[in-house]
């Protein structure tokens, strides 16, 4: 009964893979409601009313793969941009200015950035770690081990990677050509090298309820700290440009679960899914992070919605403190989020 598993997880008992997997197949309004309470519940515990901010620069938007269902595969015929490392240290500093508790440095993989070691993407590190006093997060895709050691020594505190499914048929569908135990060996990687790390799947790109609670059982397994999911979006000119986005429901049982399976992670709120409408619905299903705040009017795109909220400044800081605050949460601030890291660290050494 879903009941009996959702008081043995606010107790903190745990819980099993077939206890996960029958919590996702919950469904009704009663049922829903009665999981995203808990969530939410298990969240509080664990990290009170506040709710750290992830600025997001989204700094090249070349790619040399081509996953099937993304905006930016390279088979796109799209405008693309590629930052300077001025820009980007700008960028950096004004978010840091705006008050956000983190900077994700994000990119395709791009060919130049991968180049010689990832020597020009060290160098970028270094530049906005040296202009900016709050964590980086790098998120540049899959990169050798060689290259973590100086990330770490560049300044870059997380290291995001996504497996966006650990079911490695439906991976090689979805992430064509890629290496599946490559990618995963991303995140062990950074974390030997002392980073902290992200991992993420999506709902929508052909999962069953069996495979996302294999995907809740790994991501407890590799240790992240911080662990996401998000709802694909269908993207113009890719071969699943006329897939069906499933509804936000899904993705919000997915982040509960993962919330009472994992208490103590980071999840992420992504505006990038539907935008500032998105924002009050995952934090009442568990999230204590928001991610994806992007300046408006800097040509900055998301990945998922390239354009959505961004020019109108409603995915900015300012906004997203005033929805969080009408919502009774606290904006953490950066010495809380200091104060965090230290906590995460301290517990995977
Ligand atoms: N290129 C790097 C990589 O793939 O790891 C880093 C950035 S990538 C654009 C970040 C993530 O965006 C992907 O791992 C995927 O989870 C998500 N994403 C990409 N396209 C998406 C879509 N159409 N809908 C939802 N999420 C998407
Ligand atoms: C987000 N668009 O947080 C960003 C991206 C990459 N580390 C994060 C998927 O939604
Ligand atoms: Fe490139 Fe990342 Fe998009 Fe895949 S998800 S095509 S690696 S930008």
């Amino acid at each position: 009964m879903y009941r009996d598993i959702l008081d043995k997880a606010s107790e903190g008992r745990g819980l099993s893979r077939d206890e996960i997997q029958e919590l996702l197949s919950i469904s009704g309004t009663k049922a829903l409601g009665e999981l995203w309470e808990t969530a939410y519940n298990v969240k509080k515990e664990q990290f009170g009313d506040k709710v750290f901010t992830y600025g997001f620069v989204y700094f090249s938007t070349f790619c040399k793969n081509n996953c099937s269902f993304c905006y930016y595969r390279r088979s796109n015929s799209i405008d693309r941009y590629r930052k300077t490392a001025d820009e980007i240290v700008s960028l950096s500093e004004s978010l840091q200015d705006s008050g956000v508790n983190l900077v994700d440095l994000t990119m395709g993989e791009d060919h130049k950035m991968h180049a010689d070691n990832c020597r020009e993407l060290v160098d970028l590190v270094r530049k906005v770690d040296s202009a900016v006093s709050i964590p980086i997060m790098l998120s540049p895709g899959a990169v050798d081990e060689s290259s973590f050691a100086p990330f770490r020594d560049a300044g870059a505190d997380w290291f995001a990677c996504y497996q966006e499914t650990h079911n490695r048929k439906l991976f090689a569908e979805r992430r064509i050509e890629q290496d599946y135990d490559r990618r995963f060996d991303q995140r062990t990687w950074a974390r030997k090298y002392g980073m902290l790390a992200e991992d993420g799947i999506m709902v929508g790109i052909g999962e069953t309820y069996a495979d996302v609670a294999d995907s809740i059982v790994q991501m407890g397994k590799q240790g992240c700290e911080q662990i996401r999911v998000m709802t694909f979006v269908p993207q113009e000119g890719t071969p699943m440009s006329s897939s069906v986005q499933k509804s936000r429901e899904d993705e919000l049982k997915v982040m509960a679960v993962m919330r009472l399976a994992h208490p103590d992670r980071l999840i992420p709120a992504s505006l990038d899914v539907e935008g500032i409408e998105g924002l009050i619905p995952r934090i009442r299903a568990g999230a204590n992070i928001v991610t994806s705040i992007v300046p408006p009017h800097m040509d900055l795109a998301g990945v998922a919605q390239k354009d959505l909220d961004i020019d109108s400044g409603r995915r900015f800081i300012d906004n997203v403190i005033e929805i969080l605050e009408a919502e009774g949460c606290r904006v953490g601030s950066n010495n809380e989020y200091g104060n965090l890291l230290n906590t995460l660290r301290g517990r995977s050494a």
